[in-house]
């Protein structure tokens, strides 16, 4: 296979690479996909897809009662997963040189780089249980074993390992020579010394004798406490950790089992364990979120929404305490459950909401939380730059206060403008205590419908001492197809200014307009309102019930 400058090496060539290389290499175990995945993530060269570990994690003891097409199927998921060299632990080779061949090839065909043989009999048992009496394999047949391996193997560096057991098996020095030189001859790419002692004596006698022959692989599970740097003076090519992963997982299982038990609660344990983003990260979601952008071509057309609600609400005095002011209870629900349910109600099920104050008390199902972190520092913009990477070519932004009828998001969704804001003409009349006012290009000519009327400003309505509004904008803009860039760069273009943190949307709505974009005005006439004072909650209240 070619491999380009761009492309990794394959998998089986980094095994290679890995096992000649003049420097110490480390494999860590892995047991199943996840397990590989974060083996890769700490930063490995290579997993050990451990015989113990596998039949361990699937319940089972490790003397083959897995069977080998169930030992695959795990490699399999961890090759899926990782990009990294897998070395399966393949006990015997699972039979003789027949079946020793079809597992290559099948190893070949799963993505596994390589496969370590030990030479003793099938059914095999771990080697620190009772390993003097475990016979050897007779060594004309184990090297048969490896020959048929290396013979079926269709990629050149696929890398066959052979593991001596005579140390463990009670064998002397000489007799664990003899085999990894008849290995070698064989064709063995590396061998696999393994001693159970807990000092690593034998280990570096057996190096030094060997003397560099073929690259050396140990396994300290025994001799641990032996620094590193012995191993690397003694020439050896790579260390297995051979199963600490299994053993983490299984401690880690037992604590909060435990005391979950114990406490019949989880609330304890949660702050301890991997958050659920945490697993769907190690699962990948993201990933799929993204092709689903790309392939999913009806979602693609999908309007989605954007919602603010960072702040804490000054009208509220003590009522927002813990909350922000979209988890105020309006006629029995959050204030912020009425808006999603609209949204949903109107097929808008990918509802970004950018929180600031009190974040954690935002208890509402079905939304994306996003935070911004500078909530108390900055303003709407600010939150609304959180959620830019949702920005599409098609969504709606509206503040996370206010509660409107159906229809009015119902017939703004029919638009097809690139910007069309929503303009109540009910409210005419400057006053102090509201803002947002908007002048448009004609007033609200309530006998036709849907007419064509650009805005020109919005504004608190402060210094315009002119002609009256035409109405008071209701917080919610709807982006289309091109509408989207405009606005990106519009938002780009007031980041530069010093005074970004304290503009608003308004201010964007303003800058779209001085960039000579067109911005649609959807005239209502009243049929909402917004939440800013605890005198606005009944209103609310009554205004909800009112809704169905
Ligand atoms: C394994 O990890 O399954 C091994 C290594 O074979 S050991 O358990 O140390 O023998
Ligand atoms: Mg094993």
């Amino acid at each position: 296979m070619l491999e380009s400058a761009s492309t990794p090496p394959r998998r089986t060539r980094q095994l290679r690479s890995l096992l000649e290389s003049a420097a110490l290499e480390f494999l860590l175990e892995a047991h199943n996909g996840l397990s590989a995945r974060i083996v890769e993530e700490a930063g490995f060269k290579g997993i050990w897809a451990s015989g113990l570990a596998i039949s361990a994690q699937l319940g089972v003891r490790d003397n083959n009662e897995a069977s080998w097409t169930q030992v695959v199927d795990v490699a399999e998921f961890m090759a899926d997963v990782t990009t990294i060299p897998i070395l399966l632990d393949g006990d015997t080779g699972y039979g003789n040189f027949n079946n020793m061949r079809r597992l290559v090839r099948k190893l070949e065909q799963r993505g596994v780089a390589g496969v370590c043989i030990e030479d003793k009999l099938f059914p095999k048992t771990n080697s620190f249980i009772a390993g003097d009496r475990q016979p050897l394999a007779e060594i004309n047949e184990f090297c048969g074993k490896i020959a048929a391996g290396k013979d079926i193997q269709s990629d050149d560096d696929f890398c066959i390992v052979a593991r001596v057991e005579a140390l463990i098996a009670g064998w002397d020095m000489a007799e664990a020579l003899r085999r990894a030189e008849a290995y070698r001859l064989a064709g063995a790419d590396a061998i696999l010394i393994h001693s159970k002692l807990s000092r690593p004596d034998q280990i570096l006698e057996f190096a030094q004798e060997w003397a560099n022959r073929l690259p050396l692989v140990i396994v300290p599970t025994k001799y641990y406490s032996t620094p590193t740097e012995v191993f690397r003076r003694a020439g050896i090519s790579a260390v297995i950790w051979a199963n600490p992963l299994i053993r983490a997982a299984a401690s880690a299982m037992q604590s909060v089992a435990a005391q979950i038990q114990r406490e019949q609660s989880i609330a304890e344990v949660e702050d301890r364990i991997a958050s659920m983003e945490e697993i769907f990260r190690l699962q990948g979601a993201e990933e799929l979120e993204a092709a689903e952008e790309r392939y999913f071509g009806a979602r693609q057309n999908e309007t989605r929404a954007i919602v603010l609600a960072a702040s804490r609400g000054d009208g509220f005095a003590s009522l927002t305490d813990d909350r922000p002011k979209v988890m105020l209870p309006i006629a029995g629900k959050p204030l912020l459950r009425h808006l999603v349910d609209k949204l949903k109600k109107r097929g808008i099920d990918d509802i970004t909401v950018v929180a600031g104050y009190k974040a954690e008390a935002i208890d509402v199902g079905g939304i994306r939380v996003l935070i911004n972190q500078q909530h108390s520092t900055t303003g709407e913009l600010s939150s609304l730059r959180c959620a830019r990477q949702h920005f599409t070519e098609d969504f709606v932004l509206i503040y996370g206060d206010v509660l409107f009828r159906s229809y009015i998001l119902r017939d703004l969704l029919e638009s097809e403008a690139p910007i069309t804001v929503v303009i109540d003409s009910s409210q005419t009349q400057l006053t102090s205590d509201a803002g947002d006012f908007a002048w448009c290009s004609e007033a609200d000519d309530r006998s036709s419908w849907g007419q064509a009327v650009r805005l020109k400003k919005i504004s608190s309505g402060m210094g315009n001492s002119g002609a009256a509004p035409h109405g008071r904008w209701i917080g919610i803009v709807r982006v289309c197809g091109p509408g989207r860039d405009w606005f990106e760069s519009a938002l780009s273009g007031l980041r530069e200014r010093a005074d970004f943190d304290r503009l608003s949307v308004p201010d964007l709505i303003n800058q779209l307009i001085a960039d000579d974009k067109p911005v649609q005005v959807w005239y209502v006439h009243g049929h909402w309102l917004d939440v800013n004072s605890v005198r606005d909650l009944e209103r609310a209240g009554n205004f909800a019930a009112g809704s169905h």
